[in-house]
């Protein structure tokens, strides 16, 4: 029973031109989680590594980053388990591709013709494991944008490999980097592929790259999957994280496929929500938040509901002194300021009809989703009470 390991989108050497001086860690956590891939296929003795499209971010990287990456494959090539690459987006097979310029294979040490590091090109399209009975087959353009879709030529390959002797009982894998068509969506792309192409496609499983998150699915008979990225390239990318460990079987005369993703990333994303009436200073809050600090987590912290008005929060200020804790810290207040009782004024007074006539007010933009106006009005009546009650206490500035 062949047993795969599929990745994709590791992105190496990923600029990060957004994340400033917290650039070159992103890259190495990126690195990191491709050097775990690598050993998770060991440790599961997987039969067969396949990477997806864009293993490197770019086709200009420095030789010693390739070859920091030809280490890594290097660890497969000695212990035997092949290794099938197919160029992505970021890393297209055009003239100037890196895969051109660098042989991947000689850099990783496996001997020529050993099929124990093989990237994909426009014209080679197949790799045949014949002791494993898995072949792989793809599609490679010589430019980052299809002529056609890559399963057209594969379901050629596909029913060629079916009608040939010593071939025709293989595991047939396809690899394509692109997206699958989506109405509304995905209806444009350097890459596209149908959910009825790939029913038809005689595949037994399709490992696709491109989308950074996992996804799994499966069109007629055909399983396909999306490993998403091994960690995630942008810090919006929740669903990365993982590779995919792909079970090649026969039961009962039916050939079945299991996908099961296993964690390699580190980053992890938490979003939450905090009542504003529970915040009783931005010190209290600044602990609160230091409490859950982790440098692998991207937090996503929104104050909502309705916080007093003694509460002087600077949400900018507090996050320069808390972002250093977090991977990534995003924190939002998009809560109000409580208002005064208008049941407490007596509304044969001016405190009374102030109040009342500005929670009509607030209501009314309130109910029409005015969020900003709303807030304004309040600013205003809570102004407005403070210089009724005593004038000393409000500096107009
Ligand atoms: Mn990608």
């Amino acid at each position: 029973m062949p047993r795969l390991l599929h990745m994709a989108d590791v992105h190496l050497g990923a600029r990060h031109d957004d994340l400033g001086p917290k650039a070159a860690d992103q890259r190495e956590r990126q690195f990191a989680a491709f050097a775990r891939a690598i050993d998770l296929a060991l440790a599961e003795k997987v039969d067969l590594v396949l990477i997806c499209g864009d293993l490197f971010d770019s086709n200009s990287q420095p030789r010693r980053s390739v070859e920091r990456a030809a280490v890594e494959l290097s660890k497969l090539v000695k212990r035997h388990v092949p290794v099938v690459v197919v160029p992505g987006t970021h890393d297209c097979y055009e003239p100037g591709s890196i895969y051109r310029a660098f042989d991947l294979a000689e850099l990783a040490g496996a001997p020529p013709d050993s099929n124990l590091v093989t990237v994909m090109t426009d014209v080679r399209q197949q790799v045949d494991f014949g002791p494993l009975g898995v072949s792989v087959l793809s599609r490679v353009f010589p430019a980052k944008r299809a002529a056609e879709s890559p399963l057209i030529a594969i379901r050629a390959a596909a029913e060629k490999a079916r009608g040939e002797g010593p071939r025709a009982g293989n595991y047939l894998v396809g690899m394509i980097h692109g997206s699958i068509a989506q109405p509304g969506r995905f209806e444009q792309d350097e890459v596209i592929v149908t959910t009825d192409e790939i029913a038809h496609s005689g595949l037994d499983y399709l490992a696709l790259g491109h989308v950074h998150s996992f996804r799994e699915g499966r069109a007629g008979g055909v399983a396909f999957a999306y490993s998403g990225a091994p960690e995630p390239v942008a810090l919006d990318q929740d669903g990365a994280g993982q590779v995919l460990l792909v079970n090649l079987e026969e039961r009962d005369g039916k050939r079945v496929v299991t996908i099961e993703p296993r964690p390699v990333g580190k980053t992890r994303f938490k979003k939450m929500e905090l009542d504003g009436a529970t915040v009783a200073s931005q010190a209290a809050l600044a602990a609160q938040l230091r409490e859950l600090a982790d440098p692998d987590l991207v937090l996503d912290a929104r104050i909502v509901g309705v916080h007093s008005s003694e509460l002087d929060l600077n949400v900018d200020e507090l996050t320069r002194q808390l972002e250093g804790s977090f991977l990534r810290l995003r924190l939002r207040d998009a809560s109000v300021v409580a208002l005064p009782d208008g049941a407490a004024a007596p509304p044969d007074t001016i405190l009374g009809a102030l109040t009342r006539d500005f929670r009509a007010r607030i209501d009314d933009h309130e109910t029409r989703g005015d969020a900003d106006r709303a807030a304004e009005l309040r600013e205003a009546l809570l102004l407005g009470v403070a210089l009724l009650d005593d004038p000393t206490r409000v500096t107009l500035a």
